[in-house]
């Protein structure tokens, strides 16, 4: 059987509309997935909706409609999402499921009958645009330290034992030097931990849109309990219950990796281990928390109303186009900024010019000058090409190994490398002069280019999944020959077949409209 890689992004509060930031996090998590399935793994891509607690049953009050009929329906833009931005999520879970609610009364049975979970009270602050709650030493002039409000509250609540876990998260943030990346950010982590852990409170009594408390009705889960159990919902746990399923679960749990934004590490990387370790279910792999993105160095934000519609960006730049700008623009793990001039010159330069260009002016020479039919590589390569087809060939190790990282900007950098490679290839060695001189050497040299597009376009299909078909139909690669079996010089571009004249993938961008 097969490797399998079980990814996950956050599941999205379902208050508002999806975002540029949201859509990010699910592409990043999409370009892992869809890599890994080329890559020959048996692959898990999760995505959903959280859509319990009080900020989504606030939202619900504006809105007029019952909690459950407002999530029913902004839930279903982040369904919408997926399909229009071309994500290959394998599930999509909303918290308001049976199967859910099923797996979060049983962590919470489990940790309250193993005394991890007791009743109290809480008095303290809570921010509800957080969901989280503040001691009054970590408030910045009366808000959150996100900039958030807070209100006091004061209730009988359940609470879980994260003092207790302290020791035992060090020991495993130790022992698992991998846990979370950016390394910058586990460090964050592990001082926050070393700081001491104050027990968490993990049920609220003053408002009803949550899953149950097993055996106390006056109380629901606190949303963050709920919302993380979401991962391991979606292996079939509990095996028991009537969503039960023990092959899936032992088979994808514990998960390969979360990537979140860095606002919720937190959560996935202190709460989440804590409840699991408690809970006695095994801790996942890795977590990735990703930078922020601005508009244009603004934060985006509902009240300033400048969130950037990631709906409207693809269709106005182009779907590939802008996953391309999204994924090679900012090192991932940094913040980035977000502005239209940066993603024209993404469009026009990395895409029209150098990939878009180069597949273009190869195609169109064999399609004019080749009879429309792939030429054969050289049976004795000069240095050049075999330099060049080197390069190519080393690609998928380089890439593979800055995907494990999650560094995709370095990755889509690499290609690019290649990319330019190619196109100093083509100026250098003239095919269009050698038309007339020496067309059994235009027909090497040409080859020798589909060869290297071919390479590069297998490996840009996480990316850019249409764009990079377009370019494989073009170079007539049988569907069953665009994993990344086919690469690093195992198998070569095959010959002899006809193409298609070939037309422009990646069109420039101008303002003019
Ligand atoms: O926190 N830049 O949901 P949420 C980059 N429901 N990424 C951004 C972003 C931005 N400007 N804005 C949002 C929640 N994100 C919880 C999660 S998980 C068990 C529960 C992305 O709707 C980023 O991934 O507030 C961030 O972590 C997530 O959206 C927060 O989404």
């Amino acid at each position: 059987m097969s490797k399998t890689y079980y990814i996950t992004t956050p599941i999205y509060y379902v208050n508002d509309k999806p975002h540029i930031g949201h859509a990010y996090t699910t592409l990043a998590c999409d370009v892992l997935a869809r890599f890994k399935r080329l890559d020959g793994y048996d692959v898990m891509f999760l995505t959903g909706t959280d859509e319990h607690g009080q900020k989504v049953e606030k939202a619900a009050e504006v809105a007029g409609v019952s909690p459950q009929a407002f999530t029913d329906q902004v839930s279903q833009n982040f369904r919408d999402l997926t399909a229009k931005l071309n994500f290959s999520n394998d599930d999509f879970i909303r918290t308001t499921e049976d199967r859910h609610k099923a797996a979060c009364q049983k962590i919470w049975s489990i940790l309250r009958e193993s005394g991890h979970i007791t009743l109290g009270k809480y008095e303290g602050w809570y921010s509800v645009r957080d969901e989280a709650f503040y001691t009054e030493t970590e408030l910045l002039d009366g808000k959150a330290p996100t900039g958030a409000p807070v209100e006091w509250v004061e209730e009988p609540s359940y609470f879980f034992n994260l003092s207790a876990w302290q020791d035992k998260l060090l020991k495993f943030y130790e022992e698992n030097p991998d846990f979370v990346g950016p390394e910058s950010r586990f460090n964050e982590v592990k001082s926050f931990v070393k700081g001491g852990l104050r027990d968490l409170s993990v049920s609220r009594a003053s408002f009803k849109w949550g899953v149950p408390v097993p055996g106390d009705d006056a109380h629901v889960m606190y949303v963050w309990l709920d919302a993380l159990t979401n991962y391991v919902t979606a292996t079939g746990w509990p095996v028991d219950g009537a969503a039960g399923d023990a092959e899936k679960h032992a088979r994808l749990w514990p998960a390969d990796l979360h990537v979140v934004g860095k606002d919720i590490l937190r959560f996935h990387a202190v709460y989440w281990p804590a409840f699991l370790m408690a809970a006695g279910l095994p801790l996942p792999r890795r977590v990735f928390a990703h930078g922020w993105w601005t508009n244009e160095g603004h934060k985006i934000s509902k009240s300033l109303g400048n969130a950037i519609d990631p709906n409207h960006l693809a269709d106005i730049y182009g779907l590939d186009q802008t996953r391309y700008f999204l994924m090679r623009e900012v090192p991932f793990g940094n913040d980035g900024i977000f502005s239209v001039p940066a993603l024209a010159q993404r469009i026009n330069g990395d895409l029209a010019n150098d990939l878009g260009n180069l597949s273009q002016r190869v195609l169109s020479m064999i399609f004019k000058n080749c009879d429309a039919v792939m030429p054969a590589l050289p049976a004795s390569p000069s240095a050049d090409d075999t330099a060049l087809l080197a390069s190519a060939d080393e690609l998928l190790a380089l890439v593979r190994q800055h995907i494990d990282q999650q560094a995709f900007h370095e990755a889509l950098r690499k290609i690019w490398q290649v990319i330019s490679r190619a196109n100093r290839y083509v100026d250098t060695v003239a095919p269009w002069a050698l038309k007339k001189t020496d067309p059994v050497r235009m027909s090497e040299v040409l080859a020798v280019l589909a060869e290297t597009i071919r390479q590069v376009a297998i490996l840009a299909q996480p990316v850019m999944p249409d764009s990079a078909a377009k370019i494989l139909d073009q170079l007539g690669v049988a569907a069953d020959q665009r994993d990344f079996s086919v690469l690093d010089g195992k198998t070569r571009l095959a010959s002899g077949q006809a193409i298609a004249k070939p037309e422009p993938v990646f069109p420039r961008f101008t303002d003019e409209g």
